[in-house]
């Protein structure tokens, strides 16, 4: 039996691509379609992966930063023999239960690297990828860790800002086995795309520092010679692929209207008649089929080789805990459990954002594979510990990126780094910035994917810098997201507690909300990891039953300790709850939480926040002292004092309540 053409092959993903929107009345096959030479070539000659293992650590990372063109990566996972992708779940694709959703999914189906749908995200995701190779290479040697990251990105996401931010960084960073195809078709969904941009794309990119290639994107040489080129780059490639959206469905050809589900029936018998297919909807004939798998099989000799050679390395142990496991050391914590004894006993007041870089110093030599950063606001995020280095070209053994003024691609390479897995990435920004980076920071908490944010500056607190520097509504925002820990601290002890819940949360992301000012230490025990809790009672009324409760987080608990102080002296039996994590308290079993959250007649909270969210702890009828609205620029004692966050005040309307 001949093997059949790569073209007959491309049209297998044409076909398939058709088929399964046609079946599911939604989707996209006008990019499969057009993008199906280039993923052919690509898979069957470049991309390096073994179908039998979709969790191989050195594979290629192929990220489809285009989702919407999911049939395009649900063909191949299915021709080239992934498992979980059978032509049943093609049958069912975006229906209920099956393994191929709208957009691709991870976690969901092996095979998907990353959730992508959001344009331009898959691509500043793909350049976290691309530097987590680069540092376990350095780590641990290029026999071991030696892939590249492929991206399909279209018109669309190279239009969004993130796309900027990607771009740049990567080519700052010299990650040279970063390749992006570009879906060169001058269409997007409301036209051709000169109707909202005449940019040049490769001129961007080579103004960037890119090495920057055009070619046909359906001459199938052509593209190879391409690929060839890119793999011997010493910068990031970009390949303009020239195509024609849904490219063989005959007038839809070009068509931008043919984005989406949108070709009917006759257009399709017309299509598969003009590529000669003759097989009916979702069979794929043998020889194509067999020539499709065998492209799945072409890298299980280099795996193989791969997995002899790891486990005649010195480092296996190493690679297969921190790489292969994700997990942590047997000694994380020993030196953040000695810090945190320190603390208990030393009472420091500080910054919640010097006590997390505090907590750092402990953990980063503890756990090598920390990598830590920031949107250029180290000194203000305490993100950098001692002994980091910066991570760069060209040995990229340093654990400390300088991201540069990019929040958004700063989240969305810290995902690309969690999910190439064999290391753990935080890095912070002002918490007012958290909606810079908020649509990576919501893809990491659907992927189930462990992150850290660092978010310092979280209040009014920061002062001087004023109401746009001041975040009021974003810990309620974060806090609206699901699988996210929002963590608030309110000393060295807390901080370093949370420090730790962050890093075993492997399937949810964190954020650390911390202050720039000072704030009284209110833990003096270590011990039990009270954070963990969610919230836990930080000091019992004295004097009798409880009249009053104060909850607060953060900087407001050193507020709330000192409001029961005078609410005490004036013979007001009061409790303080410290509620560092909304989420974790949240998980308690229900008798815990109606015990934190009590029975006194007056609950008050206070946040130097919104009220959203607090309800669950205070009632409808509780009282809050916090935010209202946006915040000023002044000193902050005095912003505390004119929007009435004060001990005082929240004594007062205790008494009033009462
Ligand atoms: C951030 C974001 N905005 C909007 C969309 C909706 N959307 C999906 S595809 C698309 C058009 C993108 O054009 P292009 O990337 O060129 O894809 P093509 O039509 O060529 O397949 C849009 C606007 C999205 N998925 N993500
Ligand atoms: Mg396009």
């Amino acid at each position: 039996m001949p093997s059949p053409s790569p073209v007959v092959m491309a049209d297998a993903i044409r076909v398939l691509s058709m088929d399964a929107v046609h079946h599911a009345k939604s989707g996209h096959q006008g990019m499969p379609m057009g993008m199906a030479d280039v993923a052919t070539v690509l898979w069957s000659k470049f991309l390096k992966f073994d179908a039998s293992k979709p969790d191989w650590a050195d594979r290629d990372r192929f990220v489809l930063s285009a989702g919407h063109g999911s049939m395009l990566l649900y063909s191949l996972l299915h021709l080239t023999g992934f498992k979980a992708v059978t032509m049943q779940e093609i049958e069912h694709f975006r229906q209920w239960g099956s393994k191929t959703p709208g957009h691709p999914e991870y976690g969901h189906t092996p095979g998907v690297e990353t959730t992508t749908g959001p344009l331009g995200q898959g691509l500043a995701t793909a350049v976290g990828m691309a530097m987590a190779e680069r540092h376990l290479a350095a780590r641990f040697g290029d026999e071991l860790v030696d892939h590249r990251t492929w991206v399909i990105a279209g018109d669309g996401c190279l239009m969004e800002g993130v796309s900027h931010e990607a771009i740049s960084l990567a080519a700052r960073l010299k990650l040279n086995k970063l390749c992006v195809l570009f879906d060169d078709n001058d269409t997007t969904i409301d036209g051709e795309a000169t109707i909202a941009e005449t940019g040049d794309q490769q001129a961007r990119f080579k103004a960037a520092g890119w090495a920057v290639k055009q070619v046909d994107g359906h001459d199938h040489a052509k593209i190879a010679a391409a690929l060839r080129w890119a793999v011997k780059q010493d910068r990031p490639t970009m390949i303009a692929c020239k195509t024609l959206i849904s490219k063989g469905a005959g007038p839809k050809e070009g068509d931008h209207h043919s984005h989406g589900y949108s070709l009917f029936d006759k257009e399709i018998a017309d299509a598969r008649a003009a590529m000669g297919w003759t097989a009916p909807k979702f069979v794929i004939p043998e020889d194509i089929g067999a020539a499709w798998k065998k492209v799945g099989r072409r890298g299980g000799k280099l795996r193989r080789a791969w997995a002899e050679r790891l486990k005649g390395s010195a480092q296996a142990a190493e690679f297969d805990r921190a790489v292969v496991k994700n997990a942590l050391p047997d000694n994380a914590f020993t030196a953040l459990d000695a810090h945190i004894a320190k603390m208990a006993a030393d009472k420091v007041a500080n910054a919640t954002r010097v006590h997390s870089g505090a907590a750092l110093e402990a953990l980063v030599p503890s756990i090598p594979e920390m990598i830590g950063g920031s949107a250029d606001l180290t000194g203000s995020n305490n993100t950098r510990t001692k002994g980091m280095t910066a991570f760069d070209a060209p040995d990229y053994a340093g654990q400390y990126v300088h991201y540069g003024v990019r929040e958004f691609g700063m989240a969305a390479a810290m995902n690309g780094m969690a999910l190439h897995g064999g290391v753990i990435p935080y890095s912070g920004t002002f918490m007012a910035f958290a909606d810079y980076s908020r649509p990576a920071i919501r893809l990491g908490a659907l992927m189930g994917i462990r992150v850290v944010h660092v978010m310092t500056h979280d209040s009014i607190g920061l002062g001087e810098d004023g109401p746009t520097h001041q975040p009021v509504e974003h810990l309620a925002s974060l806090r609206a997201m699901p699988n996210l820990n929002v963590f608030r601290p309110a000393d060295a002890v807390e901080a370093a507690e949370c420090w730790r819940l962050a890093l075993e949360a492997k399937t949810t992301p964190s954020i650390m909300a911390l202050s720039r000012q000072k704030t009284p230490a209110v833990r003096f025990e270590a011990g039990e990891n009270l954070s963990a809790k969610g919230a836990y009672e930080l000091r019992a009324a004295e004097g009798g039953l409880a009249r009053a409760t104060i909850f607060a987080t953060g900087t407001e608990v050193g507020i709330a300790v000192a409001a029961r102080d005078l609410l005490q002296a004036e013979g007001v039996p009061t409790r303080v709850v410290s509620v560092p994590c909304f989420e974790l308290f949240e998980t308690q079993k229900p008798a815990y939480q109606k015990a934190i959250i009590g029975a006194a007649p007056v609950r008050i909270a206070v946040e130097a926040a919104v009220r959203q969210g607090w309800d669950r702890f205070i009632g409808t009828d509780g009282l809050f002292v916090g935010m209202h609205g946006f915040g000023a620029s002044a000193p902050y004692e005095e912003l505390y004092k004119q929007f009435g966050i004060t001990a005082e005040a929240v004594a007062q309307a205790v008494k009033a309540k009462l």
